[in-house]
């Protein structure tokens, strides 16, 4: 399994597989703004972990609104094995800047330092319904962490989770580029 160390400690692990089964504080969730889990990992995530990750997120966007592109939102995680949903919308490519999906991991990373967390497991945001292409959106989280990673204190695990060979392979290249 490919892994990155940063001299305080934290590591980032590029795995392969199903996120539903990823064992780590938090999960991220590939959402959308409106916090409707439709398909994709957000499928995913609600046909496993429970229709009350679905509730929740409709609660919090009855009381904060809409999720701003880049922007994250927490919920329980029901019955995964997760402690946390950390709902971050990434870009639509071609409808809104790809750069958007660094604040989407900046935020997400924040977040789970903001909860004390210490494990928190990303897909690949953005490269599935939302159509961005797995070496742009590869880079653009690769830098993220980069940038974000020395100053965490509290979350020392970051797992990103492939889905399939192609994701894998471009996401282990480009984070052997930029990390
Ligand atoms: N585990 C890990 N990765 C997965 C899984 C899984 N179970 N399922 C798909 N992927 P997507 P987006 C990969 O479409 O592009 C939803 O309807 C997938 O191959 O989940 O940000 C939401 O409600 C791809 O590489 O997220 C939003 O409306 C990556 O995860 C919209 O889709 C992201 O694909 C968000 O679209």
């Amino acid at each position: 399994m490919p892994g990155f160390k940063f001299p305080n400690g934290v590591t980032v692990e590029l795995i392969k597989g199903d996120i539903t089964e990823v064992e780590a504080d938090a999960i991220v969730n590939a959402a959308n703004s409106y916090l409707e889990h439709g398909g994709g990992v957000a499928g995913a995530i609600v046909r496993k972990g429970g229709w009350v990750i679905q509730e929740e997120s409709r609660e919090w966007v009855r009381k904060y609104g809409p999720v701003p592109v880049g922007g994250v939102a927490v919920t329980s995680a029901g019955k995964l094995r997760a402690k946390y949903v950390i709902h971050a919308v990434g870009p639509r490519c071609g409808i809104e800047p790809i750069e958007k999906l660094d604040d989407a991991v900046t935020n997400s990373l924040r977040k789970a330092e903001e909860l004390g967390l210490t494990s928190i497991a990303f897909p690949a945001i953005s490269t599935g319904i939302f159509g961005c292409p797995y070496e742009d959106a590869a880079r653009i989280m690769a830098r993220a962490i980069r940038r974000e990673a020395p100053g965490l204190k509290s979350v020392r695990r970051i797992i990103i989770c492939l889905y399939g060979d192609e994701a894998f392979n471009v996401f282990n290249r480009v984070f052997n580029d930029e990390l």
